[in-house]
């Protein structure tokens, strides 16, 4: 059937044999018939809708999670191999939909594939950027950004047809939705829906990704927003916002007529999960478009109330969204007096200014809105929904006990073990059965082999395969040469001042030194960066040209390079962390303690058996508990002391500078002459000066300690087996991290779907 009908589709497009199509047409060909094939599957039914709001979905390549998912991924392999064709080659012809900034978009795509693989029904509701995050490409120790286009003639969207209309202040736009099929599992399906303009002028781009802002019909999904975490926003983003929330809203209504559902029992049939702040405008619109169908007010208030849950990815103060209400008027001036009447009945109730919606300067804290208008509010692990309760939302938490949980997050092991690591797949299935594909506390079998030499011995086989693939892909698309034999460090993450890739950096430069000295490592090391900067970061820019300019000093420098070397990959994407996570030896989870809601690397890492280099900060505590203290290496202060200096203000670089040589040695070496002949002095003299006079995020407090403990993990590396069981254990007890599981827990304790 697969084999008849992929070789019918060759025929008919190209006129050519599977033989002779070149890989991009068989990746057009399989495209069609996994559509096809999906089209095939159920859609998830149930009394009850999930409706998970988010403006980034990361959902990365989709061909080989899709045939994983519909269990014909062994079936296309073979057919394609007998006709002499690589289906990985295949899927390198795809484009990647980068339709999110890092973590918090990959884990609404993890969270898709996990609602589906459950059975649970639920959509996710988004926007089809027609550029996804900016092309990333290194010119002169640089980042310069480029357009990242991904739609193609043919893609997996499918034009729905649905449109509503979204009325803004100086004008109204059609949204028209575009579906892509979410396949679990071994399961039915459910659907991503993407809301677009028609007017959108992909023209307008000038150069690298600047346009005119102005220009609203024109631009309004041309971009996703390339920041995270921080950066102000701006009216360009509130448009985004407003039409994300207001087709969505429309969407749930109308689908709940359809089902014949009371929207005055919208609860019983609906629940919306606004992922973080950017979609907190759907309880104000929903307010408005039920108030427009007859209901009254309050009733809708109470309604809306009882449907609406939001969930926290960060406590960093710029990331929580504050939009100024003028611009709310300017943009959709309809929803201004709901707000209003929204934050009045509260602070009727409560007079302390902390928990009000509006502020004295007329700014609408989306969340606060989100926690007295939904019904649960949820961290995104344990630690971060500590700093919610107590510290962070604590006038919240006082107020509302009962809204609180929390949900570790998860990731989805199709895509981060089965779909990635084939090798090790296998490996574990040999030893304990296929059971853990669908419950992943099965790989907790795995402590069985923990004495087992053979075995052991036979992981690090599998991880040695995974380097070399990973060097001969490196090679191949980026000219870039690694020694498969070193150790790979790696850090891989959005660049930014609280994940401290800077210290990473001051890593190297106390190796870069110590070589340069005589102390030669046992086996060489491979540090391996990965990261984007927001474009107008220009602190993160900065790190960036850092890592640059020691990877060019490095690799030039004959004494040291057969010993160290720094690689920053360009265009970090999820299909690289496809190649990079499986291959990586010392995963790199460095975080000021506190400041990482949750990272979800860490748990890629540790699945595809990696051993974590971290700090006690978001997941990687539940990790460290998990693995215990053998498995995992730790350093830095605690999330509490870190707190204090900032609640003291009384941390100040500045001191470790000057009372600390070693210290000063590291950092001033940014500014050496050898640095300064490769880079520009304007870069590397500002993030010297940042890291003495500002060091937001305490690199200095905990860089010494950084460096001991990580010379501790290398020095253990060179005893092969014990390691090996490291990274058993660290397999053995993922299970816990899979998606499934957070989605499980989401459905139990918030949507209740069934
Ligand atoms: F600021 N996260 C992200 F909270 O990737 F909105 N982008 C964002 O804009 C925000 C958070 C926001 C990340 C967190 O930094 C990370 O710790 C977490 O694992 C991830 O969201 C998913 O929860």
């Amino acid at each position: 059937m697969l084999e008849e009908r992929i070789a019918e589709l060759v025929k008919n497009r190209y006129h050519k044999r599977v033989e002779e199509a070149s890989d991009k047409e068989l990746y057009e060909v399989l495209l069609c018939y996994t559509k096809e094939e999906l089209s095939r599957l159920p859609r998830i039914e149930g009394e009850k809708k999930l409706y998970y709001i988010s403006a980034e979905f990361l959902i990365g390549k989709l061909l080989s999670n899709n045939l994983i998912n519909l269990g014909i991924y062994e079936e296309a392999e073979a057919f394609l191999k007998s006709c002499g064709r690589s289906l990985c080659a295949i899927e390198e012809a795809e484009p990647e939909p980068s339709l999110g900034n890092g973590g918090l978009g990959r884990l609404a795509a993890c969270f898709l594939d996990s609602i589906a693989t459950l059975g649970l029904c639920g959509d996710g509701i988004g926007l089809n950027y027609h550029m996804g995050l900016f092309k990333q490409v290194f010119e002169e120790h640089k980042q310069q950004e480029y357009p990242n286009p991904w739609m193609e003639e043919e893609s997996w969207l499918l034009d729905t047809g649905v449109s509503f209309q979204v009325p803004f202040r100086d004008f109204t736009l059609t949204s028209r939705m575009y579906d892509l099929d979410v396949s679990g599992y071994n399961n039915g399906r459910n659907r991503l829906h993407l809301f677009d303009v028609e007017s959108v002028d992909e023209s307008i781009i000038e150069d690298g990704i600047t346009f005119d802002k102005t220009q609203v019909a024109k631009n309004l999904t041309l971009f996703l927003y390339p920041d995270d975490s921080d950066k102000a926003g701006n009216l360009l983003r509130i448009y985004q916002q407003y039409f994300m929330v207001s087709s969505a809203a429309q969407l749930i209504l109308k689908e709940c007529k359809d089902r014949g559902v009371s929207l005055r029992k919208l609860h019983e049939h609906v629940a919306i999960q606004i992922n973080d702040t950017h979609p907190s405008m759907v309880i104000p619109e929903l307010i408005r478009l039920l108030v427009q169908e007859q209901i009254d007010f309050n009733e809708a208030v109470e309604i809306v109330q009882k449907t609406c849950a939001y969930t926290n990815h960060t406590i960093l103060a710029e990331a929580l969204e504050k939009w100024p209400l003028s611009y709310l008027e300017q943009v959709a001036p309809q929803i201004v007096p709901i707000i209003k009447e929204l934050d009045l009945r509260m602070k009727g109730r409560y007079q302390d200014p902390k928990v009000a919606i509006i502020d004295d300067q007329n700014r609408v804290h989306m969340a606060h809105m989100d926690i007295h208008y939904g019904y649960s509010v949820n961290g995104v692990a344990a630690l971060h929904t500590d700093i919610l309760k107590h510290s962070e939302l604590k006038p919240f938490y006082d107020i509302y006990p009962e809204k609180f949980n929390n949900k570790t997050n998860g990731i989805t092991f199709r895509r981060w073990l089965l779909h990635c690591n084939r090798e090790l797949t296998a490996w574990i299935e040999k030893r304990i059965g296929s059971g853990f594909k669908e419950n992943a506390e099965e790989l907790e079998g795995l402590m069985a082999f923990a004495g087992d030499e053979a075995a052991l011995q036979s992981l690090l086989e599998v991880k040695q395969q995974k380097k070399q693939e990973l060097a001969d892909y490196l090679e191949k698309t980026q000219d870039l040469i690694l020694d498969p034999k070193s150790i790979y460090d790696i850090q891989i993450k959005r660049l930014h001042e609280y994940k401290r890739q800077q210290m990473n950096a001051l890593y190297a430069i106390y190796k870069y030194l110590k070589i340069k000295g005589g102390e030669k490592p046992k086996t060489p090391i491979t540090m391996i960066f990965g990261a984007k900067a927001a474009p107008a970061y220009l602190i993160a820019k900065d790190i960036i040209h850092l890592i640059l300019c020691l990877q060019e000093l490095i690799s030039n420098d004959p004494e040291v390079s057969p010993y160290l070397k720094v690689v920053m990959v360009e265009n970090y994407n999820v299909t690289m962390a496809e190649h990079l996570i499986p291959a990586c030896d010392i995963s790199e989870q460095i975080s000021l303690a506190s400041k990482e809601a949750s990272g979800t690397g860490n748990m890629k890492f540790m699945l595809n058996g990696a051993v974590t280099l971290g700090t006690e900060d978001g997941a990687n505590v539940e990790i460290h508990e998990l693995v215990g203290d053998d498995n995992i290496y730790i350093f830095g202060a605690s999330s509490e002391r870190v707190m204090a200096h900032y609640e003291n203000h009384d941390y100040r670089a500045a001191d470790y500078y000057i009372e600390d040589e070693e210290i000063r040695t590291l950092l001033n070496f940014i500014i050496s002459p050898e640095m300064m002949k490769i880079g520009d002095p304007y870069h590397l003299l500002r993030i010297h000066a940042e890291l003495i006079q500002k060091d937001w995020f305490m690199t200095l407090l905990d860089v010494k300690e950084y460096i001991q403990v990580k010379e501790k993990a290398y020095e253990d590396y060179e005893e092969r087996l014990r390691w090996s069981k490291k990274m058993l254990v660290n397999i053995a007890k993922a299970g816990y991290f899979s998606s499934d599981r957070t989605i499980a827990q989401y459905n139990q304790d918030i949507w209740k779907l069934r």
